[in-house]
């Protein structure tokens, strides 16, 4: 993957890795020798953290999709170019990030508003993240319900999972061209934060322009890799003072 943007992380982690910068690198080019040095480690590194992510939206909003080619190292473009069933359930699976045990919610997306409006306890209880996507061209049709179910999400999640960074994914930006894409996104996301706003949302709805086309697919491994980072020993102690890069 191209790493052509460094990732937002907080200013004493990033800190920490700028002092393991070697000349010419990106911050990217680090933490991803760290994921690589630790991925490719003889030893088992084994869980050693744990975390749970909830994700959520539409159906055909590329929910499944998203959490395959991160978690499943599948190619975007080999995806993109298949059928993926309709996930009709609440799907639960557990997959291995590093040191990190993860397990993964997906809430299919005709299971939402049964979720939602059934207090959804048993699959937002304790989660860290939980990741809201919906399609960028449905907007303008559904923003009412989107605004809705995202402003329901963090009343839920107040309760449920106090700790939860809520994060809202547009997905599919690659469907309109650039010129257009850049300025629709930040039009999308004005408003959205305008009408959780009314909407009497809690707490804080982190939003990101996504998409799996190859090109444009860095943002959904940025946020889920920030997302996950926290909770991996592996990068945590290769983050302290005196870690040697080998
Ligand atoms: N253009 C474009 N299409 C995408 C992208 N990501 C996913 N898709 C398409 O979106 C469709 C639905 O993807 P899924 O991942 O199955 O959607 P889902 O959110 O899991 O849907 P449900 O299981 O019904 O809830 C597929 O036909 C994908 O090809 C993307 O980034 N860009
Ligand atoms: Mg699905």
């Amino acid at each position: 993957m191209e790493n052509k943007k460094s990732i937002a992380v907080d200013a004493k982690i990033y800190q920490k890795l700028v002092a393991l910068k070697k000349e010419g690198e990106s911050i990217e080019d680090v933490v991803g020798h760290l994921v690589d040095q630790a991925t490719t480690a003889d030893r088992n590194w084994g869980w050693r953290g744990s975390c749970k992510l909830v994700v959520l939206g539409p159906e055909n909003a590329g929910k499944s999709m998203i959490l395959k080619s991160f978690f499943e190292n599948k190619d975007p473009r080999q995806l993109l170019s298949d059928f993926l069933l309709p996930t009709k359930t609440i799907e639960e699976c557990v997959y291995q990030w590093l040191d990190v045990k993860v397990n993964v919610v997906e809430i299919g997306g005709v299971e939402l508003d049964r979720v939602l409006n059934e207090g959804a306890k048993q699959a937002f209880s304790k989660a860290n993240a939980i990741i809201y996507v919906f399609e960028m061209k449905a907007w303008e049709k559904d923003k009412e319900k989107i605004i809705a179910d995202l402003a329901k999400i963090s009343k839920l999640a107040v309760n449920l999972a106090p700790d939860a960074s809520i994060e809202c994914f547009i997905h599919k930006v690659d469907v309109l061209e650039k010129a257009k894409r850049e300025a629709f996104a930040d039009q999308v996301q004005a408003n959205l934060v305008a009408g959780l706003k009314r909407a009497g949302a809690r707490g804080n709805v982190e939003i990101h322009a996504t998409s799996l086309v190859p090109g444009h697919e860095l943002e959904v491994f940025r946020v889920l890799r920030n997302l996950l980072f926290k909770h991996s020993s592996i990068l945590r102690q290769a983050l302290l003072p005196g870690f040697l890069r080998v």
